[in-house]
């Protein structure tokens, strides 16, 4: 079931509530109707049961207001319960530019990267973490010989956190990044395009579903990050 098929039929159904609450029973009912027929299309093959109800509610005469109206509610916690648990299903990502990208002006070219994959930014600030965070962020790197460095150069300036949102971001977004050094990087990549070294890499990507969890939990408190359907979304997700 397509998640664009879901989602329309949960917007049908919060219009079918808001028209069934209408106190103009003329217009409410013209709407109801209307919107029954949406939300049964919307359902017809995920929910044939209610939406054959909704069909006949369509077609239906004196009783079709009546019968549209004892069937919101249920439908309506039916979708909005399928809605939170696809939001619940989309993975998200934790994204950085570190310093070096926000210096070099590179902020927008590599939103824009993001953007017009077709991913969602659902959270973004600019900060300039201590070398304490640093650390906490690279504490698997810790061993390695160039991680004090490395922690001094996070935190040496302004770094752009971000969290994205969408079907496989975690793996696409390194692909969209590339390889961690640049000379290793494909043409294409942001590193390929916009780095030469790796100690100046310019970008941060989660690199597993455990660790974007993790970065998510570092970065941003809960409030930060943002929760909503793009309008573009019905074009960059379905099937046929
Ligand atoms: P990633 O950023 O592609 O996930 P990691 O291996 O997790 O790569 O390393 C984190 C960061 O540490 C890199 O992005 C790069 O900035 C830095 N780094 C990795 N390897 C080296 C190295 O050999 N020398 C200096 N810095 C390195
Ligand atoms: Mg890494």
């Amino acid at each position: 079931m397509s998640s664009q098929i879901c989602r329309s039929a949960a917007r049908a159904v919060r219009s079918l509530l808001t028209a069934s609450r209408s106190s103009n029973a003329v217009l409410a009912e013209g709407r109801a109707v209307t919107t029954a027929a949406a939300a049964a299309v919307a359902l017809r093959g995920r929910a044939p049961f209610i939406a054959s109800f909704y069909e006949r509610a369509e077609c239906g005469n004196a009783s079709r207001g009546w019968i549209s109206g004892a069937l919101a509610l249920p439908v309506a916690v039916y979708m909005l319960q399928e809605q939170e648990a696809h939001a619940a299903e989309m993975e998200r990502t934790f994204i950085a530019i570190k310093p070096d990208g926000v210096q070099r002006g590179l902020i927008a070219e590599i939103v824009s990267r993001f953007e017009r994959k077709g991913f969602k930014l659902v959270g973004i600030k600019v900060v300039v973490p201590s070398k304490d965070f640093a650390q906490k962020h690279y504490h698997d790197l810790k061993d390695r010989p160039f991680f004090s460095g490395l922690c001094d150069f996070l935190s040496s300036g302004p770094v752009v956190a971000m969290v994205w949102e969408g079907e496989g971001v975690i793996k696409y977004g390194r692909k969209l990044i590339g390889a961690t050094d640049p000379q290793k990087s494909e043409p294409g990549t942001i590193r390929g395009d916009l780095a030469v070294v790796v100690g100046r890499n310019i970008i941060h990507g989660s690199d597993g579903p455990e660790t974007a969890k993790d970065e998510i939990k570092l970065w941003f408190k809960p409030e930060e990050l943002v929760s909503y359907i793009s309008n573009a979304e019905k074009w960059i997700y379905g099937v046929n």
